[in-house]
């Protein structure tokens, strides 16, 4: 199998700090909880942004604030930031950080309830979002939280809607009114994926750990990060990402696969 690799999630557009101090916000918490997720052995961080008041933002240019602080002191690390962002947020503010040229960005894959509210993903938004990554050069990671997703990414990869093989996809299970991590489930979406396709597990909440087991062992890579799971484990708040990122490394020992160093990751996902 090839090393694993592992993306942190550091900050998410949800989570804040009430729910655990540890949530970063402003460009030096960012640095520090992107710093603790290096060191524990993560390759990839995944980027969102916050004003220091918690306030979830895809402002453009505090996307280049974070990504140029967290560059300085880890000059290799994957940043693949959202163009998510929060619920509600119109599609041109969400592409703002791809006018950063970025090596990689999300692009998530269809409209799906989110909690209590509705995450929007529309086809002409998906097409809009897919001929910038094309026109910029970025390597999407096609974020599926619904099994119907896959199906209709690969076939806008087919008509050149969206950039095709080889494709990364993240499958986030576990979401409140979206698809569940169960070992089916996830075992479903790895055999709906075209070969050579590379993928990630990440599992929302409670889900994260057993996601991150099933990953390791069917050759997928992982994602934690306080955007998906504040938990260390029952009752337990994690310190930093860095403790979450550290806890699948062990369960990566265990399983008797290597962590991928940025260099590796890049080239297991075709960007070198
Ligand atoms: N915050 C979620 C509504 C992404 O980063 O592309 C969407 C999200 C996906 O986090
Ligand atoms: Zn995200």
């Amino acid at each position: 199998m090839e090393k694993l690799i592992i993306t942190a999630a550091i900050c998410g557009a949800e989570v804040t700090k009430e729910q655990n101090p540890a949530v970063p916000y402003t460009v030096d918490e960012m640095v520090r909880e992107a710093v603790s997720a290096a060191e524990a052995g993560a390759a990839i961080l995944h980027i969102h942004v916050r004003h220091d008041d918690g306030t979830p933002t895809q402002d453009r240019e505090r996307f280049r604030e974070v990504m140029d602080a967290i560059r300085t002191v880890l000059p290799d690390i994957i940043m693949i930031p959202s163009t998510g962002g929060a619920v509600g947020m119109t599609p041109e503010e969400r592409l703002q950080a791809t006018e950063l040229y970025p090596e990689m960005a999300t692009l998530d894959c269809g409209t799906c309830n989110f909690g209590d509210e509705i995450f929007e993903n529309s086809m002409p938004t998906m097409r809009a979002f897919g001929k910038r990554m094309l026109e910029n050069h970025i390597k999407p990671e096609y974020e599926c939280f619904e099994m119907g997703h896959v199906d209709t990414i690969v076939k806008m990869a087919a008509k050149g809607e969206v950039p095709g093989a080889p494709m990364q996809f993240n499958f986030v299970l576990g979401v409140p009114g979206c698809t569940p991590f169960t070992p089916g489930n996830l075992a479903w979406l790895v055999n709906a994926i075209p070969a050579g396709s590379t993928w990630t597990g990440t599992g929302v909440g409670k889900a994260a750990f057993p996601m991150a087991e099933a990953a390791i062992s069917m050759g997928g890579h992982v994602r934690v990060g306080f955007e998906d799971n504040i938990y260390l484990e029952k009752g337990v708040k994690a310190r930093s990402n860095g403790e979450l990122v550290a806890k699948v490394v062990q369960l990566a020992k265990e399983h008797g696969r290597e962590i991928a160093s940025p260099a590796e990751a890049r080239r297991i996902l075709g960007l070198a």
